[in-house]
């Protein structure tokens, strides 16, 4: 809390918590100096004690019954936005969830804006921007995986990585001011070790950087095309990937025209899975249509399987096809292994092939890990965090000026000034994520992007 004090907005705010829809229970919350004598007026009981639950009635401005409550109310600091909070459990009916907030707009408070709980929580210093930002990304998440990496973050993870960059920072910058205010009496520091250290708070910006393709490949997942030649078994494995038989699988080739997709999970990343047509020089007017369609689709691809048959061998016209896409670096698949290698697979100049049987789902598994292994996603994520875009631009800006100061070591230790000016600029962008300072355009962007309640 900034100071040990409460911040208190000018009003008292209403929301729903709970979507508006019909459910078991709905929640009203209250959050604002007044929170408790509107909560009172709506609820008409007197000696309510902080953090106890209550049953009885909302009555409207009538004293006719609205519904049959619980009622809850978080005495400031102690509650979720730092102000006198009041939870009203309704049951989960649409018009009353309105007519409770209806009744506490009535007694003067006013209809929450987006996220504007949780801004309030981040001015009382509840929780650090990073934190806030972990809830709409919890709130939204849509696998265990993404939800497990915002907890990590609300819970502070990567505010303290963040924190351990700007203690290095924040060190040397008072080695550096001492210097400069008692020349006399401190001795002065190497050049190396400034230099060491700067190296090492570099080092860990882009650990962090290198994690915002990793958190968006978690967010929003990947697509990944299925591509070869004419019956290698691509809709068949499309088919085994995504666990029944969506596409129509013929020993005819070119039996797909079309292209198929259909997103599934795949270790806990949504993936969007392209079958596609297999790739061959026709004269068939659809199937030309359907194999333009499939290129583009390569093109768009985030990862490409490049499937042939291992049973009967690389082909020329797989080793063409290969050529053509190989700067998308897909992974190499060999299918139809039950049928039995190819006598000739241990001369293919490729060292990484993944072989599978889309019939007998042999060799799916490795698919699966070698996928993750390209993602350069780790099975392990217990501690791992995601930094998004905001705080990737920041931290960019950081290492571009620690990395200038680097370059300008031999002249910048004779003007020692500059080089702790440059070092707090440095700091200041780390601080930014954390929004210790911020404008309100950034919170606006932030907060904005809430749900209504939250
Ligand atoms: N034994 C065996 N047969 C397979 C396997 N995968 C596919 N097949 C057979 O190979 C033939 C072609 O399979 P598809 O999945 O339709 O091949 P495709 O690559 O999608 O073909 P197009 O859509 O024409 O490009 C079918 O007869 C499948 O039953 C496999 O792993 N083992
Ligand atoms: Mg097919």
């Amino acid at each position: 809390m900034v100071g040990g004090k409460i911040f208190y907005s000018e009003d008292t705010i209403v929301a729903n918590a709970t979507p508006l829809m019909p459910s078991a229970v709905s929640v009203v919350r209250i959050s604002g100096k007044d929170a408790l004598s509107i909560g009172k007026k709506l609820f008409r009981k007197e000696g309510i004690k902080p953090r106890r639950v209550y049953f009885g009635k909302i009555y409207d401005r009538n004293g006719n019954t609205i519904d049959e409550v619980l009622f809850i109310y978080f005495k400031a600091p102690n509650s979720f936005t730092g102000e006198d909070v009041v939870e009203i459990h309704t049951h989960g009916s649409v018009p009353v969830v309105k007519k409770v907030i209806d009744e506490a707009v009535n007694y003067g408070a006013r209809i929450a804006e987006p996220g504007e709980f949780t801004k309030r929580a981040f001015l009382n210093g509840k929780i650090d921007l990073t934190q806030a930002e972990a809830i709409a990304q919890l709130i939204g998440a849509k696998t265990e995986k993404a939800s497990k990496v915002a907890v990590n973050i609300l819970e502070g993870r990567l505010s303290e990585r963040i924190n351990a960059l700007r203690d290095t920072l924040l060190e040397l910058i008072s080695l550096i001011e001492a210097e400069i205010n008692f020349p006399e009496d401190v001795e002065e520091i190497e050049p190396s070790i400034i230099e060491e250290k700067l190296r090492e708070v570099i080092n860990h910006i882009e650990k962090l950087l290198s994690s915002y393709r990793r958190g968006q490949i978690l967010t929003e997942g990947i697509k990944l095309a299925i591509v070869g030649r004419p019956n290698v078994g691509k809709s068949s494995l499309f088919n085994a990937l995504i666990g029944y038989e969506r596409a129509i699988v013929s020993e005819y080739k070119g039996t797909t025209r079309d292209f198929i997709e259909e997103t599934i999970a795949i270790k806990g990343i949504p993936v969007r899975l392209l079958d596609t047509a297999g790739l061959r020089e026709t004269e068939d007017y659809i199937e030309k249509i359907g194999i333009q369609k499939a290129r583009e689709r390569i093109e768009e691809a985030d990862v490409v399987l490049f499937v042939f048959d291992a049973h009967e061998g690389w082909t020329n016209e797989d080793k063409k096809l290969y050529e053509e896409i190989e700067y998308k670096q897909p992974i190499v698949v060999g299918n139809k292994i039950d049928l039995g290698l190819d006598k000739n697979h241990r001369n293919y100049y490729f060292k990484d092939i993944i072989y599978v049987s889309s019939k007998t789902k042999q060799g799916i598994d490795l698919l699966e890990e070698k996928l993750f292994e390209k993602l350069n996603l780790t099975e392990d994520q217990d501690s791992e965090v995601y930094i998004n875009l905001r705080h990737y631009k920041a931290l960019e800006k950081s290492k571009e000026i620690l990395e200038n100061s680097i370059r300008n070591l031999n002249t910048l230790i004779n003007q020692k000034e500059i080089l702790m000016l440059d070092l707090q600029e440095a700091e200041k962008h780390l601080e930014e994520i954390l929004g210790i300072i911020t404008t309100e355009d950034v919170l606006g962007n932030i907060f904005s992007n809430f749900c209504i309640g939250k």
